[in-house]
C-alpha cells in the first residue's frame, strides 16, 4: 500500500451509492476496486461500461474466504461497505437472507480485515441506516434523530442493519479500528431503483406525460422521509474516512416530507396539479409494520466534517422527473 495514492475497496458496487461514490473517488484519483457478486451478474456489463476505472473482484458478503481474498488482492487504504439487502419491503419477505447478508456480512468483512491488515491501516465505512429509528411512537427527538437517539427498527433490514451497526462499534472498540458508521436518512436520484418509493414515482409521471402509463399503484402515502440527493452523501462517507478519529454520523436534510408531497411536485413537474386520478393505492406495497416520520439532525456531521446537503427536495423531485422524461423519451429502460 503506498501513502500517495489511495486505493479504495467498494462492496455494494452496482448499487445507487456505489455509483456516485466510485465517481467521488475517482475524481479524487483514488485506485478503485469494486466486489460484484453471482456467478453472471447482470449488471457486470453496465459497471464495467460506466466504470472503466473500477477494477471488479468477484466476492460475497456472506462468503468469508472471498473477502479475505478481496481485500488481500486490492489492498485498500478505505473500505466502504454499501452492500446490503436494501429494500425494506423486500427484507420482509426474505428475513434471514436479509439478516446474513446486510447483518452477518458485516461481520465477515471486518474479520477479514483483521486477517488480512495486521497493521490496522484500513479505514472501513459501514452504511447504517435511519431505519434503525423506529419512528415517532418511539422517539421524540426536538430537531430530528441524532447519533445519540434510541433505536426501534421496525423490519427485518433494520434490525440487521442495527446488528452491522453495533459489531462494526465494536470492532472499533475492541480493535481500535477506524471504523465510522454513516447513519444516512433516505437518499435519492436518478440512479436509484424503480424499486424505492421515489424513482417508482419520478419514472411513472415520465410514462404518464408520455402516454405509456395511465396510473401508479402504491402502497401508503402518508409516511414521511428524509430524502436528500445520494450525490451529496457520498461525499460525507468519503469525509468520514479522511478523519483523524473514526465516529458515527448523520447524514440527514433536516426536513421531513410525506409521499403525498413527492407526488405533488413530481406531478406538477409535468403540468399536472391533482395528482390523485392517476394514483391507486394497493395493499401488495404495504408493509407488515411502518416507520411513520423519519427526520435527521445532521449537525454533528455539518460542524465536524463540514458536509451539507446541496441538493434541495423540490431539486431532487426536478432532477428525477426531468432524468425519467429524457429516458424515457428516448426508449432507455432504466
Ligand atoms: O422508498 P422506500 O422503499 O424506502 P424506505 O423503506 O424508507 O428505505 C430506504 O431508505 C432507508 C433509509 O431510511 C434505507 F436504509 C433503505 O435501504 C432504503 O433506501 O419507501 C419509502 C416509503 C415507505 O414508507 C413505504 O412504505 O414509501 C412507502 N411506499 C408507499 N408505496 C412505498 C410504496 N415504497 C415502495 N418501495 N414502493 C411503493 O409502492
Amino acid at each position: 500500500m503506498t501513502d500517495t495514492k489511495k486505493t479504495a475497496l467498494i462492496t455494494g458496487i452496482t448499487g445507487q451509492d456505489g455509483g456516485h461514490l466510485a465517481e467521488l473517488l475517482h475524481e479524487k484519483g483514488y485506485t478503485i476496486y469494486g466486489i460484484i457478486r453471482g456467478q453472471h451478474n447482470p449488471k457486470r456489463e453496465i459497471t464495467e461500461a460506466e466504470f472503466p476505472y473500477v477494477t471488479l473482484i468477484e466476492a460475497d458478503l456472506m462468503d468469508p474466504s472471498s473477502l479475505v481474498r478481496a481485500v488481500q488482492i486490492s489492498q485498500p487504504s478505505e473500505i466502504y461497505n454499501l452492500a446490503a439487502v436494501s429494500h425494506v419491503g423486500y427484507s420482509f419477505k426474505n428475513p434471514q437472507l436479509t439478516a446474513e447478508a446486510t447483518g452477518v456480512g458485516v461481520l465477515n468483512l471486518l474479520e477479514a480485515i483483521r486477517l488480512v491488515d495486521t497493521e490496522n491501516k484500513i479505514r472501513f465505512y459501514q452504511a447504517s441506516t435511519s431505519e434503525m429509528f423506529g419512528g415517532l411512537e418511539y422517539n421524540r427527538p426536538e430537531k430530528g434523530y441524532t447519533e445519540e437517539s434510541l433505536f426501534h427498527p421496525r423490519s427485518p433490514y433494520g434490525v440487521a442493519k442495527l446488528y452491522a451497526h453495533w459489531i462494526t462499534k465494536n470492532y472499533r472498540e475492541s480493535y481500535n479500528m477506524h471504523a465510522s458508521c454513516g447513519i444516512l436518512f433516505n437518499h435519492e436520484g436518478d440512479r436509484r431503483g424503480v424499486e424505492f418509493v421515489t424513482r417508482k414515482i419520478t419514472h411513472a409521471v415520465a410514462r404518464i406525460k408520455l402516454g405509456k402509463q395511465n396510473h401508479i399503484e402504491l402502497g401508503d402515502l402518508w409516511p414521511k422521509r428524509d430524502w436528500g440527493y445520494a450525490g451529496d452523501y457520498v461525499e460525507g462517507m468519503w469525509r468520514m474516512l479522511q478523519q483523524d478519529k473514526p465516529g458515527d454520523y448523520v447524514l440527514a436534510t433536516g426536513e421531513t416530507h410525506s409521499i403525498e408531497e413527492f407526488l405533488d411536485l413530481a406531478f406538477k413537474e409535468i403540468g399536472i396539479n391533482d395528482w390523485k386520478p392517476y394514483v391507486k393505492q394497493n395493499p401488495a406495497f404495504m408493509r407488515p409494520a411502518e416507520v411513520d416520520l423519519l427526520l435527521g439532525d445532521p449537525t454533528k456531521a455539518e460542524q465536524e466534517l463540514g458536509w451539507t446537503r446541496k441538493v434541495d427536495f423540490p431539486g431532487l423531485v426536478k432532477l428525477m422527473v426531468k432524468h425519467d422524461v429524457e429516458i424515457e423519451s428516448v426508449g432507455l429502460i432504466s
